[in-house]
């Protein structure tokens, strides 16, 4: 593998937590050159983990995340261009996977697996095709793998299929219950609530999943956004276009529903019929597709 032996000093938990994740991406790449849709089954409490591990990520993280655009390295700098270094050289920003995982690995063979590229994803890692389990899998150890190594070098956002509506009909839902179980997918769910939406590259460029809403008027609305949050339409959009726009600053809904850390009982794998969602408030002759 490509990581090296980190510069500064860790703690005994962090150093058991990158040889874990370690051992889970020599195990999600060892297939690189296997057949397309050879599967790689990691244990569902590696999965577990490091679906928990991510979301303390996310929440650590802006919901609107602020990149440093690239830059040229100075040629004659003794920083190593690897580790801790603010420099970035090159930042791959990369659509939807969507569970093609042997299309993953390719993407970063060819863009220079981490930490020789970085990465911003802009979501819809699941659903459609089916490998979604590897897809997210593989993207979260790298985030938690350069979240400690080489901060500042791999982001992934939310997309609008990392929402328990979509990803229940999309494929994600019956890969998790055949593969592994209805337990797993909600704690996916509760990873996926909390992921940031938007990003900013070198105050220049903005990168999201989706469309821009007409109600966006300033950054400052997607950084207020409350956590965890689930989507309650297909595209991330603001709400009260009747206010009075006399008001002027007043805080436009956005229509992300805030919801409250589930108890765990609540996620029993017992059943294996999902929980019911909110009724999608659905305008007339909208056709329902996803993208
Ligand atoms: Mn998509």
């Amino acid at each position: 593998m490509p990581l090296r032996a980190p510069l500064r000093r860790k703690s005994s938990k962090q150093l058991r937590d990158l040889r874990r994740l370690d051992a889970c991406i020599d195990k999600l790449t060892a297939v690189k050159d296997a057949p397309p849709g050879t599967e790689v089954q990691l244990p569902e409490e590696d999965l577990v983990w490091l679906c928990r591990e991510a979301r303390r990520v996310f929440l650590a993280q802006p919901m609107l995340l602020e990149l440093d655009a690239p830059r040229r390295a100075a040629r004659n700098s003794n920083l190593r261009p690897d580790f801790n270094v603010r420099v970035i050289e090159r930042l791959h920003v990369c659509g939807d996977t969507h569970g093609q995982y042997s299309d993953l690995l390719k993407l970063l063979a060819m863009g220079g697996f981490p930490p020789a590229s970085n990465y911003l994803f802009l979501g819809d890692y699941v659903d459609r095709a089916r490998q979604s389990v590897e897809t997210i899998g593989l993207l979260l150890c790298l985030l938690l793998a350069y979240k400690v190594r080489r901060p500042a070098s791999f982001f992934l956002l939310r997309g609008n299929h990392e929402c328990a509506s979509l990803n229940r009909i999309y494929g994600f839902f019956d890969e998790c219950k055949r593969r592994y179980s209805v337990k797993l997918w909600r704690v996916f769910g509760d990873c996926f609530n909390c992921m940031p939406v938007a990003a900013v590259v070198g105050d220049r460029i903005l990168c999201m999943h989706g469309g821009l809403s007409p109600e966006l008027e300033s950054l400052d609305q997607i950084r207020a956004l409350a956590r965890p949050t689930e989507l309650e339409r297909r595209k991330a959009a603001f709400a009260n276009r009747d206010s009075p726009s006399s008001a002027g600053r007043t805080p436009p809904t956005f229509e992300f529903a805030p919801t409250a850390d589930e108890p765990p009982s609540r996620a029993a794998p017992s059943s294996s019929t999902p929980p019911r969602t909110a009724p999608r408030a659905t305008r007339p002759n909208t056709p329902a597709r996803s993208y």
